[in-house]
């Protein structure tokens, strides 16, 4: 049934505020893709956005792989945000206690809460690491307003160590902290209930045509553990609202026209689920 759901129909019943502003967003753009920035300069970074925003939904980053981090970067990407309305989301992939992911998230060179829209968070410590970032946020800037977390339930690379078990207790957790929860990073939608609740799935990639499209929707891997699987099996197999693509577009020789395609096959597999 939330599969089949448009979004808008789901932004109506989202319970958390930054999936609803989300799901909106991922409506009017008719866009369902994040690009992941994965490179080493802010140069890099702030052209990548530049070229893909209008294309994209949430532009992903990874600050402390950055060789030239500064708050002068931040600004200039939070102005393209404007400029291209799209989210800013910092993969930090918290995972440690409350206390001291607390202190990570809003302190410490980066000041995440500052500029990130969206983080990520592992289940590993439990509730007490939603706890940690939520009193973090309330005490340095007064509330949750226009912030929220993605857990990560499910990891992509091969021979993840997130079992169905822990994947079922990771969903669970978002599921009850709908307050700071706008989704869950997953690589299948069983057992996510909540209709607001919004799937990121990356590891996505289109198949290298010599290979031949394989029927299991499979595109293959990287080398290092990451598995790919084509943009269409990810929306219509695996539950993906918001896909992740970071190397099919960062390395393609051309970005702009790269995230253009994919914003439009993620597009097109979108209506066909919904039936529009
Ligand atoms: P790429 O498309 O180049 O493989 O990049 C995938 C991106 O998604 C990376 O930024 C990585 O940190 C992130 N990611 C992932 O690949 N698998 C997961 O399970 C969770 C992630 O956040």
């Amino acid at each position: 049934e939330r599969l089949r759901m448009t979004f808008e129909a789901r932004a109506e019943k989202a319970t958390n505020t930054m999936s609803a502003r989300l799901l909106r967003l991922m409506a009017s753009k008719q866009s369902t893709l994040c690009v992941a920035a994965d490179l080493s300069s802010t140069d890099q970074v702030l052209q990548l956005a530049n070229t893909v925003g209008p294309y994209i939904c949430i532009f992903k980053t990874h600050v402390d792989a950055l060789n030239d981090f500064s708050h002068k970067f931040v600004k200039e990407l939070q102005e393209l945000a404007k400029t291209h309305n799209f989210l800013i989301m910092e993969d930090r992939k918290f995972g440690d206690i409350g206390h001291t992911v607390g202190l990570q998230y809003v302190a410490g060179n980066f000041h995440i809460a500052d500029w990130a829209d969206l983080v990520t968070v592992h289940a590993l410590p439990g509730p007490g690491i939603m706890d940690g970032l939520v009193s973090c946020l309330e005490t340095h800037q007064s509330g949750l307003r226009d912030r929220a977390c993605f857990i990560v339930a499910e990891m992509s690379s091969k021979d993840t160590l997130t079992t169905p078990a822990y994947r079922t207790e990771a969903l669970k957790l978002a599921e009850t902290r709908a307050d700071f929860v706008a989704g869950v990073v997953s690589q299948s939608a069983t057992g996510i209930s909540s209709i607001g609740l919004i799937q990121l799935t990356p590891g996505v990639r289109i198949p290298v045509a010599q290979n031949g499209a394989q029927t299991n929707g499979s595109s293959g891997s990287d080398g290092l553990g990451q598995q790919y699987n084509s943009p269409h099996h990810v929306v219509l197999e695996r539950g993906a609202d918001v896909a992740v693509v970071g190397r099919g577009i960062t390395e393609a020789a051309n970005s702009a026209e790269a995230a253009e395609l994919y914003r439009d096959v993620l597009w097109k597999a979108y209506q066909q689920r919904v039936g529009e």
